[in-house]
């Protein structure tokens, strides 16, 4: 520890601290931009400068180390002009089209000019106009916006691995893009949004749907069908001022029913449908030696990096499509079916807490009889837009259920939600199935929580299988490259692209960095207290999934799941 004082304000704090850290334990807020912990901590923005006593220059206080006796000054006209100075600068080069941004309201950069009183911008900047680029199905990025914080080039190389971007040009001219001015599309991107999730301001957003599905809300002749994913009902409240990892489930059901949708079904369902076929895949391939370890496949950003990154890994995938991809397909065959509609006039919409998923209703091997299984995807912020947009007053609507057939879940399929989810709902029904029991102790904590790789060992029928889960494809090349490398063996991985699970996918309602953690927790809590207040907690419990099995799927890996519910990869 070292002894330092900060406004005056003596403190102890950890020798290893930078200036930023010991302020922020002693509870002084100093603003920041480019900072993101652990993840960019490059004094870039100099937002975050402070005077030193014996130290001729400002200082970035999230890269400058704290030494014993130092005496730190956080607020000085010194460093308030400097800050206001260098936040001018930034204004001065930024598209300030704000009344229009999408991220107007929820803007790092027009919170910090609001804080620093700033009421005029008395430089020009050299203000040169770029296209912006739409070429990926699921991002657009717009580098009018972008205040080269390179907090979303940080992200997406440190955290994912995928390098799909970075700094170009130099001087007046840098940007950030993709190498050689390709397009999205022709880089290495996944998809995943994690980076739209790291930008401050309006650089970077989700690729609209809300009109196509106006439109189709419109269309008297379109069928149309919404289905929700498990982690956009723990997230959605929160863009209503709602407490972090609120579970609005009811609301949102209503919220989607007065938006005018024909049908509100549960992805829930379908996530117990994935495990009831994943389990049998599992336990198929477990038994007759089929390709182990076998991969979870539900999350589109880690099946992009899988194929990119990892071909060698592609017969490890099960061939199960994602749970809402599932649903689709569903819907047009067995739901149309029953209620006598020409699966074309059907038109499918998953909200999603996603941006890949805009991407993966595209795949080629997912089109079944001609048809798309899911026509568009409503991130979490997109549904909040349109909830907005219709005056409904979300925080007091009333609860409203999931309509049925495919409207009911277990706690299982909730969970899918958060990192371990899918491993822990596939666990509950292969050791049922193993032991030929309805076993009581269910709840596999070995793999929850926010680890970016769990490892655990379980006993199922006398046999022990062997398993990991990794969350974030940063971490998943930790765990392929251990499994390559012969220094580790499992049985069965469950994957999911973004840190921390689908409840902190690329869709997700934005806060400041600072929240992050409190964010990710709460919305992890919430995500199992959903389960616990369920009457059913397995997958195969659900009654409505053994109907679909009698009345039309007849067995799993059969025939009709083979048409619809699987899928095939590119190599
Ligand atoms: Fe997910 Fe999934 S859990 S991938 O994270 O398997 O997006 O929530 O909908 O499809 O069920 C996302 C979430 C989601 C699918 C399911």
């Amino acid at each position: 520890k070292v002894r330092i004082t900060i406004d005056g304000i003596p403190a102890e704090v950890p020798a290893n601290y930078t200036v930023l850290q010991a302020a922020k334990y002693a509870k002084i807020e100093i603003p920041t931009l480019c900072y993101l912990e652990e993840i960019n901590e490059i004094g870039a923005c100099r937002l975050c400068v402070v005077e030193i006593k014996g130290v001729r220059n400002l200082q970035a206080s999230c890269v400058y180390p704290v030494s014993d006796g130092m005496e730190i000054y956080t607020n000085t006209p010194r460093v308030r002009e400097a800050r206001r100075s260098n936040l001018e600068l930034i204004l001065s080069a930024h598209d300030r089209s704000c009344l229009t941004c999408v991220r107007s309201g929820n803007c790092e950069l027009q919170d910090l000019s609001r804080k620093s009183g700033i009421d005029e911008i008395r430089f020009m900047g050299e203000n040169i106009k770029y296209q912006k680029d739409e070429s990926s199905p699921s991002i657009v990025r717009d580098p009018n916006k972008c205040v080269l914080c390179r907090r979303c080039v940080a992200t997406c190389n440190n955290v994912q691995n995928v390098f799909a971007i970075g700094m170009v040009n130099r001087g007046f001219k840098t940007i950030v893009a993709p190498s050689f001015g390709r397009g999205l599309n022709e880089s290495p991107c996944i998809s995943c949004g994690q980076c739209i999730e790291a930008c401050p301001v309006g650089a970077i957003y989700e690729k609209d749907h809300t009109k196509i599905v106006y439109d189709a809300l419109l269309d008297e002749k379109k069928y149309v069908v919404v289905q929700t994913a498990p982690a956009v009902r723990v997230a959605l409240g929160e863009e209503f001022g709602m407490p972090y990892g609120s579970i609005v489930t009811g609301k949102m059901v209503s919220a989607l029913k007065r938006l005018g949708f024909d049908k509100v079904f549960d992805t829930d369902f379908a996530a117990d449908l994935t495990i009831i076929e994943e389990g049998n895949e599992l336990l198929k391939r477990l038994n007759e030696g089929g390709k182990l370890p076998m991969i979870t496949s539900c999350s589109p950003g880690w099946i992009n990096y899988c194929e990119r990154y990892y071909p060698e890994f592609i017969d490890n995938l099960s061939t199960c499509k994602s749970p809402h991809m599932m649903m689709g397909a569903i819907i047009k065959s067995y739901f149309a079916e029953k209620e006598g509609i020409d699966p074309k006039d059907i038109f499918v919409v998953s909200i999603m807490p996603c941006t890949a998923k805009k991407y993966e209703i595209d795949r080629p091997q997912m089109i079944v009889d001609g048809m798309k299984d899911v026509d568009a995807v409503l991130t979490t912020r997109e549904l909040a837009r349109m909830i907005k947009q219709s005056g409904i007053d979300f925080v007091n609507l009333p609860d409203s259920e999931y309509d049925n057939p495919l409207g009911e879940s277990s706690g299982a399929g909730v969970i899918f939600g958060a990192t371990g989810g899918v491993m822990e709902a596939a666990l509950r029904t292969v050791a049922d199935i193993v032991e030929g029991k309805d076993i009581e102790n269910f709840e596999y904590e070995e793999v929850r929580g926010l680890e970016g790789i769990k490892e655990a060992k379980i006993d199922i029928g006398g046999k022990e299988i062997k398993i990991a889960v990794a969350n974030g494809t940063g971490n998943a090349k930790k765990l392929l490259d251990k499994i390559k490398n012969g220094e580790a063996e499992y049985h069965f991985i469950e994957v999911m692209g973004c840190p921390g699970g689908c409840i902190m996918g690329g869709g997700q309602p934005i806060h400041n960095p600072n929240e992050k953690d409190l964010v990710r927790k709460s919305r992890l809590k919430a995500i199992y207290e959903a389960d616990k207040d369920l009457p059913i907690r397995k997958s195969h419990k659900n009654p409505m999934i053994t109907k679909l099995y009698e009345e039309f799927l007849i067995s799993p890996l059969g025939e009709k799941s083979h048409h619809l519910l699987h899928t095939t990869y590119s190599k």
